[in-house]
């Protein structure tokens, strides 16, 4: 199926053309009727000759009815652009063409009614020459007549070689419907149509509802009168939604393949048409069948901000059409280029802005959109319309990779500069470096790490040789003067004014400078297994007293030590307090 919109000045024969195509009445309202004039949006399809379906929205006329006609256009991708003849080219007929310009339809037609009343030349020639100035181009031209039927087969090849050449849709895309209408079916609940131009809708589908923040479930779908189980873009669609009141699902919202969309009220586009500096401070942003006001803060020569006072479901690279509420006037097109843009409080950040959105075309890229924000979710860079998968550092998240390679370096100047400002620890805690760093992320902080760094238990380090060489000195110190008795422990006083207290010793002991007896009492790495060699030529068993003259030391280490021989097994205690050495050397566990 395809989805042409008409688009023209009021009167100029949109809907008796529509009408005689299809034989479907597209004035729904007997208030339209009555009054011979399109109010609001209108929708009827016929089979094309060469068995094409086309369907049209048909919109009204009216200037005072331009926001209805600009909710049936915006998610159509052709127009059918109608002038009549003996009128010719007025207000709305460049009101309208202004719009698709601006909305950058591409595909489109002339089509010349009322041609049974004038001579069509100067209208079709006067209107060929408007549309070619605009995103249209040259566009085929047919001169008809609703009334006598003149013309409608030769509209009705150029309507077939038209939809043959519009784009093909993707029908794996994310689904955004932007709704047009909504009523409520007696025994059903609930409708809404819209005009679906990608991805593709299955009965059973859960989808976001803009405005609300649940997900709704389609209960049923109806494409041009019929009920069927499933239908892809492009095509006019009916939705019946489950528990949804009709008032909660409005022209204007939308409903969005979960995940795939955010709502955003602050973006940065691109100015098509009056340049920026003359759009007035607050516009009216139309984009699908919705519209908002926006607050514009102009940034470059065209470019600009806007804050819109309703959130819309927008990526980067949709187009909308901004209106001078108060002139009836489509002041231009615009191009999203950023739905998350940046804060501008920082001195020249608006400038630094303007100079970044001069080189952004407003296409999702994921290179560029990982160059500006360094670091993001993949998920997040999906809602933005990047779909590029790109290959995760951690969990989710994306970087730029520059700036990870930036990261790692500053993650080992991180753990280098913490060890000489805290030689004690065993590593810098992983959530202290993820603040340093600026990370959101402790995931990201691990996945810096790489030798010679680790990680372990919490704190990342420079790896085994991370020992402090203060503390290396002053435990050497500490040994000064007992070269000759590996069995002394230094004084505790000694200890002190080496400044080696509690936390120090805990340090060296970690790493594996030294053996802990308890208390304080230290000896040096290797000491207890060299003990059991001495204590095993000694005539067993043997006393605590015997023991300690043997390794040259004082009770306050033989006692301990004694102790941390049995329980490792080297020695074993006897009933009469006395000792045996009990595993041979090489049996010995190095304590
Ligand atoms: N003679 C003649 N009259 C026509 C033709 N097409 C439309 N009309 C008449 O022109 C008037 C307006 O036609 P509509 O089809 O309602 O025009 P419209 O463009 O849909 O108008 P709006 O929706 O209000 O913008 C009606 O009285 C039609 O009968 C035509 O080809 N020949
Ligand atoms: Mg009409």
């Amino acid at each position: 199926m395809h989805v042409l919109a008409t688009a023209g000045h009021v009167d100029h024969g949109k809907s008796t053309l529509v009408r005689a195509l299809t034989g479907m009445e597209p004035d729904r309202w007997a208030e339209e009727r009555r009054r011979g004039m399109t109010i609001d949006l209108g929708f009827a399809w016929t089979a094309l000759p060469s068995g094409a379906t086309v369907a049209f929205v048909d919109v009204p006329g009216h200037e005072r009815f331009v926001a209805n006609m600009l909710a049936g256009v915006g998610p159509v991708p052709a127009a059918v652009v109608v002038v009549a003849a003996d009128e010719g080219w007025r207000a709305q007929s460049t009101e309208h063409l202004a719009a698709l310009d601006a909305l950058a339809v591409r595909h489109g037609l002339l089509v010349v009614t009322r041609s049974d009343l004038a001579d069509p030349g100067p209208a079709v020639a006067q209107a060929r020459a408007e549309i070619a100035a605009t995103s249209l181009g040259a566009v085929e031209a047919v001169a008809v007549s609703g009334v006598t039927g003149a013309g409608l087969d030769e509209l009705r090849a150029a309507l077939d070689r038209l939809v043959a050449g519009l784009p093909a849709p993707d029908p794996d895309a994310a689904v955004r419907l932007w709704i047009d209408r909504s009523f409520t079916v007696k025994g059903a609940g609930t409708v809404v149509t819209g005009t679906l131009g990608a991805g593709r809708l299955r009965v059973g589908d859960e989808l976001e509802l803009t405005g609300t923040d649940r997900t709704v479930r389609v209960r049923g779908l109806q494409s041009l009168g019929m009920a069927v189980p499933e239908i892809s873009a492009v095509a006019r669609v009916a939705v019946n939604l489950r528990g949804v009141d009709k008032a909660a699902a409005g022209r204007g919202l939308a409903l969005l393949t979960p995940g795939r969309f955010r709502l955003t009220d602050l973006i940065d586009v691109r100015v098509h048409g009056d340049p920026v500096a003359g759009l007035p401070a607050t516009v009216t942003l139309h984009t699908g069948s919705a519209a908002v006001s926006a607050r514009v803060r102009p940034l470059g020569a065209d470019t600009a901000r806007l804050r819109l006072h309703t959130p819309l479901p927008l990526r980067i690279g949709d187009r909308a059409l901004l209106r001078d509420p108060g002139r009836h006037h489509v002041a231009g097109g615009v191009t999203v280029l950023d739905v998350v843009p940046p804060g501008l409080q920082r001195r020249g950040a608006a400038a630094a802005r303007a100079a970044t959105l001069a080189g952004l075309a407003g296409s999702p890229e994921l290179a560029g959109e990982l160059r500006r924000r360094l670091l993001v979710r993949r998920a997040d860079l999906l809602r933005m319309g990047v779909d590029e998968a790109g290959e995760p550092v951690a969990g989710d998240w994306l970087a730029d990779p520059a700036h990870w390679a930036g990261l790692r370096e500053q993650l080992a100047r991180e753990v280098a500069r913490h060890a000489r400002e805290h030689p004690l620890e065993p590593g810098a805690p992983v959530e202290a470096l993820r603040h340093r760093l600026g990370l959101p992320d402790r995931a990201l902080v691990e996945a810096l790490v790489h030798p010679p760094l680790v990680a372990r238990r919490g704190r990342i380090s420079a790896g085994a040789a991370d020992v402090p060489e203060e503390l290396v000195a002053a435990v050497g110190r500490a040994f000064d003067g007992l070269a000759d008795r590996p069995f002394a422990a230094p004084e505790a006083y000694r200890l002190l004014e080496l400044g080696l207290g509690a936390r120090q010793l805990a340090a060296a002991v970690r790493a594996g400078l030294v053996v802990p007896l308890g208390g304080n009492v230290i000896l040096r790495a290797g000491a207890p297994g060299r003990a059991a060699r001495v204590l095993a030529g000694l005539p067993h068993p043997f006393t605590v007293s015997e023991a300690r003259q043997a390794l040259d030391t004082s009770r306050r280490v033989a006692v301990p030590l004694l102790e941390l021989l049995d329980s490792t097994g080297v020695t074993r205690h006897t009933a009469d307090d006395r000792r045996v050495v009990v595993a041979s050397e090489d049996e010995q566990p190095e304590p």
